[in-house]
């Protein structure tokens, strides 16, 4: 079988070839990370699907092993869909996930290792008393999945939601037990909302470094519809069962993201060895399904980034771990570099510019040249205003940032940039954040949406914007104001691809912007064997 690798990632997880999607049961168990994720074994397209398994000790570098659940019984025939691990109080691990039965049905199944001695786990058990939470009448069996990590209260007994849906309302239905063996379904759902089927929801507590935020909880979706996914956190109440987003956010289609671009399926775990709660998710392709089929691959898992919530409470944060910088390799830096509105300037020196990490802050020079924000644009629909003023439609202040992926005539190359409008209320500035994809290349039939993301910078107080972008061929990963919005988008040059990529600065805007530091770095690869 042949893989073409031209687009292939140096430093995302992705396994030799064939079909990924989901992360499932990620996990921290004695000194191993644990990936699991959605697999199809014979082919580049969705199907098939089993838990493929991957080990790590660094998030780094992986070890790939067999797949660790397959369909083999009347409870999951059909596919072994997407769910989660918990590691139990006595050490032991469990996974639940969804099995597709003889019927068709979704069903929750539990599977347990084998050998508690082997550090890899790499053989999983499936008690005979499987499926442990079957749809009850009443349930939309064809729509019953993914189920969370599950949690224990005070009164020790476990708890955790499933996604689903009633017509057009989304629910995280809510399961309760004592032995992780009988189940029962809550009264009510934990959360819902009329955005359609809820798929892989995740609902854990959440930290912020230096301040007692007094235990908020995230509840995150991944919405079917739109294919995006959303949070709120807010307060959770044990003895009842209670989820209450905080008010100021919004919930449903017009909430916060994660990731504003190409990112979906998320799931999170607790990394107890170094205290941190850690996000994985999955970037879908964006060719087509006969360019899969050719490449002989399609997925690959963004970098896992550390979450936690921002000091001011107002949103959670993300950051690549600390471990992919032990791949950097040659740095290139430029400091205190002037880019005139209209201007353009390339960041030279580096090996490998198509498999790099960049991280640079922006400090704009004339702020007064800001246009006016139209009011007519909502906060939450950064989308629509990047479509109306793209890379290349000059403003103000911006559009200035990156070119990445650049070719060497600058036909191909996808821009990562922000904007900032004026405001007429309190906020003063909006800040937009934008990838946009739509030179990114020559060939044709590719999907090449707009992303964009506002960042709560107080550009008025610190003059300056960060930005960091992971560049791996075909990926495009940023995360603006210190991991406060985050974009993917996938590309796929035909020009800019291996040692022929190149990276620029560049600024459409009138007002002059500073590259105050721009930090350049090669990317060894990962080793994945
Ligand atoms: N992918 C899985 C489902 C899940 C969906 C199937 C989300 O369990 O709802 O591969 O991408």
């Amino acid at each position: 079988e042949h893989v073409d690798d031209t687009l292939r990632t140096g430093f995302h997880f992705q396994p030799p070839k064939h079909w990924i999607n989901d992360p499932n049961g990620v996990m921290y168990y004695k000194g191993v990370y644990h990936l699991f994720y959605q697999y199809n074994p014979k082919a580049a397209v969705w199907g098939n699907i089993v838990w493929a398994h991957a080990v790590s000790t660094d998030l780094v570098d992986w070890v790939m092993l067999e797949p660790a659940i397959s369909p083999s019984a009347p409870f999951d025939v059909n596919g072994c869909w997407s769910g989660s691990a918990t590691v139990l109080p006595d050490g032991r691990p469990v996974i639940m996930y969804t099995g597709i039965n003889e019927q068709d049905q979704q069903v929750q199944n539990v599977a347990y290792p084998k050998d508690l001695s082997d550090p890899y786990l790499r053989e999983w058990v499936k008690p005979d008393y499987n499926p442990v939470i079957a749809p009850d009448a009443g349930v939309n069996a064809s729509a019953f999945r993914d189920p969370t990590t599950a949690w224990q209260g005070p009164d020790g007994v476990w708890r955790l939601v499933i996604g689903t849906k009633d017509n057009h309302r989304g629910l995280a239905a809510l399961y309760r037990s004592r032995d992780f063996k009988r189940w029962a379904p809550a009264r009510r759902a934990l959360h819902s909302g009329d955005t359609g089927m809820w798929e892989c929801p995740d609902f854990y507590p959440v930290t912020s470094p230096g301040v007692d935020s007094g235990r908020k909880h995230v509840f995150k979706v991944s919405l079917d519809l739109t294919r995006y996914e959303y949070y709120t956190f807010g307060d959770y109440d044990y003895a009842t069962d209670t989820y209450v987003p905080d008010p100021s956010l919004a919930d449903g289609n017009e909430g916060l993201r994660y990731d504003y671009g190409n990112f979906y399926a998320s799931k999170t775990f607790l990394d107890a060895g170094k205290q941190r709660r850690v996000l994985w998710g999955w970037a879908n392709e964006s060719d087509s399904t006969a360019d899969d089929v050719r490449k002989g691959w399609a997925g690959v898992q963004a970098i896992p980034r550390k979450i936690w919530l921002a000091p001011d409470g107002k949103q959670l944060m993300q950051w690549p771990v600390a471990e992919i910088e032990s791949l950097r390799g040659k740095h290139v830096n430029i400091t205190d570099k002037l880019v005139r509105g209209g201007s353009y300037f390339e960041v030279t020196g580096l090996t490998t510019p198509a498999q790099a990490d960049v991280e640079a802050s922006f400090q704009v020079m004339d702020l007064g040249k800001a246009e006016p924000f139209d009011p007519a644009w909502r906060a939450v629909d950064a989308e629509t205003v990047c479509a109306a003023r793209g890379a290349d439609a000059k403003g103000g202040v911006g559009p200035f940032g990156l070119w990445v992926l650049a070719s060497d005539e600058l036909k191909e190359r996808t821009a990562v940039f922000f904007r900032v409008f004026k405001r007429d209320d309190g906020a003063k500035h909006a800040i937009l954040m934008c990838n946009d994809p739509s030179r990114s290349s020559y060939a044709d039939n590719l999907y090449k949406p707009t992303f964009a993301g506002f960042v709560d910078v107080d550009i008025a107080a610190t003059g300056k914007i960060p930005l960091r972008t992971l560049i791996d061929h075909s990926m495009v990963e940023s995360f603006g104001g210190h991991g406060k919005t985050a974009i993917l988008s996938r590309v796929y040059p035909t020009k800019a691809v291996g040692d022929k990529a190149r990276l620029f600065v560049f600024n459409n805007g009138e007002s002059d912007v500073k590259v105050n530091n721009l930090n350049a770095y090669d990317m060894r690869s990962a080793k994945i064997r």
